[in-house]
């Protein structure tokens, strides 16, 4: 007979997992054993809550589950955020928790994560689909089915807490087939045709909706077709290759002007795709700039129609599938219009010069030159982002992550590694802050101890700029943003086992991303910048 951790291995290894990650404890023992056992290398790292982001990471673009494993009560709490995180990414990791004994619950125990402790099950509720406690051997099949249902088909989270008996139960073997998504086509396709045949001026904005459905070639086909000028959120960046003259750029914070100035010449159609039209994707755009018709495409009711007064025609279900149903339908194609106004430059905005320092825009450009275009770029949370989002130009979608809804500082640094591990043969570099490497920067001696050939570019600044600068705008004053003592990043990475380079101007940068390229193992780039450069957070279009 086999154990449940047994079979729980066995069923995970013919998923293809090849790594699990988290921090080990009594409680969750037997399970880190069998990983070993059967060949599934177990990650240990530094934070469970870096060991969640590495399980995101894992299945970012691979197409496979993330799982990660933390013991019962701190473990658990700790990868609460991460959790969360995978949640705004949507992605499926499957989250598992320890717990003592079944036959002891209701006693005094230490890390007791049931209900008469630290109740992760409740916890866990709010930040996955689906949360709960296998209390028996013979439970676990069906709970295990509907956890990776849920994950694979909900695209998102799950948690799983399996007290210690339960993992040593020997069950009834089963074999469970991995779920199939099954895409669910709405029934609005033949309404909206005609919509877009019509349309005069459209524009298409584009969310990480497109990210998680992989709809690139849909999209960009349905641009091309009609002739739309395409938009992206912040976290849509990279949906879209920059190099296309239909790409008007960003909407909301860190926008371009071209966005902008679009929807002041009018637009009678908006089509939305995979965005939930967030503050962040919405800045600054007025009553005056709002479409006249919108068409909004996602697989979640929750916030459609919420953001823009205008009622939407809801295109529910996979928008890949549904944005490929379209294209069968019609074999319209719009002639291209030479002069329609869409911006021929691709991005063309000035960028200051900052005297002794180098500007982190500038920062973006070097790396954009010195970067493949099929790197795997995963941005953390903090004003180095946002000028990521302006200045970085994309050229191959699906290359550019950047999380602008939950957005956990530091917890691109873990998902770099998970996805260097899930994709060993690609190039993967990590956009960081220095305050984001204070909070899960440690991570990067999990990346050292197992080889990971990622590279961390940390925007050093002194500061939490996003704050710092939005506090002084706001106030007239800055409280708790500003590091007095900042963090020396090359000493850091150093004292971490990473090769690590200090860099105060391009030619450095460029010396540093060569040498980082060919090394193997983690390399981290510090690069001091100008801490007054106005980010792209404050210089909003309108
Ligand atoms: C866990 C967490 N705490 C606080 C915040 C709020 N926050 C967003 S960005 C930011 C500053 C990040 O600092 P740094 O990594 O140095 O990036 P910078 O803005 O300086 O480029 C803070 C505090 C957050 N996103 N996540
Ligand atoms: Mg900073």
């Amino acid at each position: 007979m086999k154990t449940v951790a047994t079979l729980l291995i066995e069923h995970l290894k013919k998923y293809g997992v090849t790594h699990v990650f988290g921090i080990p404890g009594k409680a969750i023992s037997p399970l880190v054993m069998e990983a070993d056992k059967q060949g599934i290398k177990y990650v240990l790292c530094r934070h469970e809550a870096g060991a969640g982001f590495a399980a995101t990471g894992f299945s970012l673009d691979s197409d496979l589950l993330g799982v990660a494993i933390g013991t019962s009560g701190p473990g658990g709490t700790n990868m609460l955020t991460a959790a969360a995180q995978a949640k705004a990414f949507n992605l499926p990791v499957l989250f598992i928790t320890g717990q003592p004994s079944m036959k002891n619950v209701g006693r005094a125990l230490v890390q007791d994560s049931s209900i008469f402790g630290t109740d992760l099950v409740k916890m866990f509720e709010q930040v996955t689909l689906f949360s709960a406690r296998v209390e028996r051997g013979d439970l676990f099949h069906l709970y295990f089915q509907h956890a990776l249902e849920k994950a694979w088909c909900g695209r998102g989270p799950v948690h799983l807490s399996i007290p210690f008996d339960v993992l040593m139960d020997e069950p009834h073997p089963f074999e469970l087939e991995f779920p199939i998504r099954t895409p669910v086509l709405s029934s609005e396709i033949d309404r909206i045709i005609p919509i877009l045949d019509n349309a005069k001026y459209p524009v298409m904005l584009l969310g990480n909706g497109v990210h998680s459905s992989k709809a690139y070639e849909e999209v960009h086909q349905l641009a091309m077709r009609w002739q739309i000028p395409v938009m992206t959120t912040p976290s849509g960046k990279g949906c879209f290759p920059n190099d296309s003259p239909l790409l008007l750029g960003g909407l909301g914070v860190a926008g371009s002007k071209d966005s902008y100035n679009q929807l002041r010449h009018g637009v009678d159609l908006m089509l939305v795709i995979g965005t939930n039209l967030s503050d962040m994707a919405l800045a600054g755009v007025t009553s005056d700039l709002l479409p006249k018709q919108v068409i909004q495409f996602d697989s979640d009711l929750t916030f459609i129609g919420k953001s823009i007064p205008v009622a939407p025609i809801a295109v529910m279900g996979d928008l890949k599938y549904n944005i490929q149903k379209i294209l069968s339908k019609t074999t319209y194609h719009k002639a291209i219009n030479q002069n329609s106004g869409i911006r021929q430059v691709v991005n063309s905005e000035e960028i200051g010069n900052f005297g002794k320092y180098i500007s982190t825009a500038q920062t973006m450009r070097i790396l954009r030159k010195n970067l493949p275009n099929e790197t795997l770029i995963i941005s953390d949370s903090g004003s180095h982002s946002f000028y990521a989002v302006k200045y970085l130009d994309i050229y191959k979608p699906g290359t550019f992550y950047f999380d602008d809804f939950f957005g956990a500082m530091g917890h691109a640094i873990g998902v770099a590694i998970g996805a260097k591990l899930s994709r060993p043969d690609c190039k993967v570099v990590c956009i960081t802050g220095d305050g984001c490497l204070m909070m899960h920067g440690t991570e990067i001696s999990t990346a050292v101890c197992n080889n990971v050939s990622a590279i961390f570019v940390v925007i050093n600044n002194g500061r939490l700029d996003m704050v710092e600068k939005a506090m002084q705008c706001s106030f007239g004053n800055v409280i708790g943003a500003v590091y007095e003592t900042p963090l020396d990043a090359t000493l850091f990475g150093r004292s971490l086992g990473a090769s690590a380079f200090c860099c105060h101007s391009e030619s450095e940068i460029e010396n540093a991303l060569k040498i980082a390229l060919q090394h193997h193992g983690p390399t981290v780039i510090e690069v001091m910048v100008d801490p007054d450069e106005i980010p792209p957070t404050l210089s909003r279009e309108t």
